[in-house]
């Protein structure tokens, strides 16, 4: 059975048009690192991010409380590294108004991850239950009350980074994680776990304008995290955090504590990424035009003059649909002050 599912639906044809660059499996339940995770709540570090804390927290302790018939995880790797690395050429050219967003929203067709990967996750999950019909499964990604860096680390795909990035030595941090848990045990041998390749650079954390980065826990203080105040917060209050102003124009997330990681820039420069302009969909085609195309005033205008409803229809299934047209108002006002 695991040889034909290896054979047959694990095999890197099939994962690489999902855009799968990597995967592992492991039976473990509970998570190795859980009570880093703990004492972080515990201190308040999640800030503005409510939905890690209580019962939420708790059930993240195995994945039996949320997935009782648990044996196994095969956790896949999506990456978005290749468009990051076409990204990258648009900023330094005269195109961009020097607004950013980060590389993930636009990485997936500029389609929320959630809704695409999803259905890559579900479909495969239908390929494991061709060959073997008694299996059930559920996926996670992203928002189950997961420790998903975590189950990651426990099939051996990588470590965490001291930006508190899942690092895989092969593809670098520019990946989205997903997983399928089953009702049945597909493992082979538990993997061995990644060791520490982080040594002793610290420039993640130096090049952090928030200093969000506690270097001592391996952690972000969330609420100074720009990609907390540009994703997570939705209302305008008037207090982005300190240090923002040296950011780099992040207007919806942040992957400066990415950009800078050797691990990255060593897989931006060895891997050949064949890139053209037909790669582009019309939704992250209609996100680059509105945001990072023209005027920074023309973009506010717009926005001021949109209503809720009319930005919801005009992203509606993009990932910034999450933040709102207020959100993003708030983001982009930063920098015309700035300016
Ligand atoms: C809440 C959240 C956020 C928050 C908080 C992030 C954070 N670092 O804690 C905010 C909004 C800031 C955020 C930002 C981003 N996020 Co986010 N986020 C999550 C979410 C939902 C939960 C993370 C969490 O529990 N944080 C609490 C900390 C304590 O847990 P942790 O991050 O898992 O870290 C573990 C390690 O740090 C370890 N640990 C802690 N201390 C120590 C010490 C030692 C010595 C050791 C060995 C281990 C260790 O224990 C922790 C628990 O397992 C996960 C999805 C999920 N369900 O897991 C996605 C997730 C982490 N996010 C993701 C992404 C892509 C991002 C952004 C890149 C988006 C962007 N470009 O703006 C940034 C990256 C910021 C960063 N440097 O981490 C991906 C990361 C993929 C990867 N390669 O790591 C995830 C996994 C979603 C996914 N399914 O792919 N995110
Ligand atoms: S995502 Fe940006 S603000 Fe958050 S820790 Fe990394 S560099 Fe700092
Ligand atoms: S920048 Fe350096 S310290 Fe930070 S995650 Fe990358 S290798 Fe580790």
């Amino acid at each position: 059975m695991k040889d034909k599912i290896l054979d047959e639906v694990l095999n890197s044809k099939n994962l690489s048009q999902y855009g799968i660059v990597d995967w592992g499996i492991t039976s473990v339940s509970r998570p190795i690192t859980w009570k880093y995770y703990f004492n972080w709540v515990n201190k308040g570090l999640n800030g503005i991010l409510k939905y890690l804390e209580g019962d939420r927290r708790d059930k993240r302790e195995d994945i039996k409380n949320y997935f009782p018939e648990f044996e196994s995880a095969i956790v896949f790797q999506f990456s978005y590294a290749k468009k990051k690395f076409e990204l990258d050429k648009f900023y330094q050219s005269e195109k961009s108004n020097g607004l950013k967003i980060a590389s993930y929203v636009l990485g997936f067709d500029g389609i929320d991850y959630h809704y695409n990967l999803r259905d890559s996750l579900n479909e495969i999950g239908n390929q494991l239950k061709e060959i073997d019909p008694d299996l059930n499964f559920k996926f996670s990604l992203d928002t189950q009350p997961i420790l998903e860096r975590d189950l990651a680390y426990r099939a051996g795909l990588g470590w965490f980074g001291k930006n508190s990035m899942f690092i895989s030595k092969k593809e670098g941090s520019f990946f989205i994680l997903g997983s399928l848990l089953l009702s049945k045990d597909y493992s082979f041998s538990e993997p061995k776990i990644e060791t520490d390749h982080c040594g002793q650079c610290t420039r993640c954390a130096d090049s952090c304008p928030t200093n969000a980065i506690d270097l001592d826990t391996r952690t972000l203080i969330s609420n100074k995290c720009i990609s907390t105040y540009t994703i997570e917060q939705f209302k305008d209050l008037g207090e982005a955090p300190q240090g923002m102003e040296n950011s780099n124009g992040e207007i919806f997330g942040c992957d400066i504590c990415q950009e800078v990681c050797p691990w990255n820039k060593r897989l931006l420069r060895v891997r050949e990424f064949d890139f053209n302009a037909t790669d582009i969909s019309e939704k992250e085609k209609h996100i680059r035009e509105f945001f990072l195309q023209r005027p920074l005033e023309d973009v506010l205008e717009d926005l001021k003059s949109l209503s809720n409803r009319g930005f919801q229809r005009l992203f509606k299934s993009t990932p910034i649909e999450r933040t709102g047209r207020v959100g993003l108002l708030k983001n982009i006002r930063f920098f015309s002050g700035k300016r």
